[in-house]
């Protein structure tokens, strides 16, 4: 499969590209400068039928217009929102995606910021650096999170797995969807705001997208109440990040646990000085096991496709 041409514009694990520049002719679009970038596709563009990428690299229709011959998109990210997939499937061509093979480290992090940001890990790392539990004593008292309900926004595999974590810290789950699932017996909810005064804890766990921007708005914020918090693994898109941290700072929201941002790698000025929050650079699948599970994933699909089998995780 040497002479199949492969567009690498975001890269996947170190052992896995090498794995691909072995298999395939493999073009860096994401090493190149501007000026590159324009050469290569006017270059090699006819040729490309597979192109490599994640969530954080993306894939622009834009892009697409110039890759003629492509026949398969693989991404190393669950979300795809940063993706023009529906004009990909509106040419017959498949978008695979990595589900599952994340959903455990990024349930993990959903509990990691619960537990730091109700337990109030990092003020107190603080107490003892600076010298405060020497000359005051012990710090101030947190929050538990045995007894407290979290409210998911979204139970699938990812919110599932959240769910079934802070079930074991003794927490008690309550969820908003379009549709109550058969499957859990979990409180439903079918109306966000409702939920949102109902839980001490609020996590949207849905994907990007103009379907669920700001879905998490500032009513629905300001409807968890001054000793709640809120807890965001999914994408920066799904709330309204300005009323975030306006409530944060007026005390409206107790604090809050956030991996996701609306414009990373640019986080808010006025959170990096709370000490209410707890923040995490979008790395909820930043593990070497799960990246490397991620990656192996697109190169499968890669084969499978071009070895004429079922692709393991299309886009529906
Ligand atoms: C990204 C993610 O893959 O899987 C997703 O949807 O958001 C992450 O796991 C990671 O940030 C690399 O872009």
């Amino acid at each position: 499969m040497k002479d199949i041409d492969v567009l690498v514009v975001w890269p996947i694990r170190p052992d896995q590209m090498a794995v691909l520049e072995q298999t395939y002719r493999v073009h860096r679009y994401d090493l190149a400068s501007d000026v590159e970038k324009a050469h290569m596709i006017d270059s090699v563009g006819e040729q490309i039928r597979a192109v490599v990428t994640t969530h954080g690299g993306g894939f622009e229709k834009s892009l697409l217009d110039r890759l003629p011959n492509l026949e398969i998109v693989g991404c190393a990210s669950v979300g795809f929102d940063t993706l023009c997939v529906s004009d990909c499937q509106a040419r017959g061509i498949p978008v695979t995606h990595t589900p599952d093979v994340l959903t455990d480290d990024v349930a993990d992090m959903a509990m990691m910021l619960l537990l730091a940001t109700l337990r109030r890990m990092l003020p107190a790392v603080d107490w003892i650096k600076q010298g405060h539990w020497v000359e005051q004593g012990m710090m101030p008292l947190n929050t538990s999170l045995k007894g407290k309900t979290l409210g998911i926004v979204g139970l699938g595999r990812i919110g599932q797995a959240i769910a079934s974590r802070a079930e074991a810290f003794g927490m008690n789950i309550s969820y908003y969807s379009r549709a109550k699932k058969t499957d859990v017996s979990y409180k439903h909810y079918d109306d966000l705001m409702t939920l949102a005064k109902d839980v001490d804890v609020l996590a949207p766990v849905i994907p990007g997208g103009s379907a669920t921007q700001g879905l998490i708005s500032r009513e629905v914020l300001t409807a968890l109440g001054p000793d709640s918090y809120f807890v965001n693994v999914s994408r920066g898109s799904v709330v309204d990040e300005t009323a975030l941290v306006e409530l944060l700072a007026q005390g409206a929201i107790k604090g809050a646990g956030l991996d996701v941002f609306v414009d990373e790698p640019n986080v808010p000025d006025a959170l990096l000085s709370m000490d209410n929050v707890v923040l995490q650079p979008h790395c909820a699948s930043g593990t070497f096991e799960t990246r490397a599970a991620m990656a192996q994933l697109v190169l499968d699909n890669l084969a499978a496709h071009f070895g004429n089998k079922p692709l393991l995780t299309p886009i529906q």
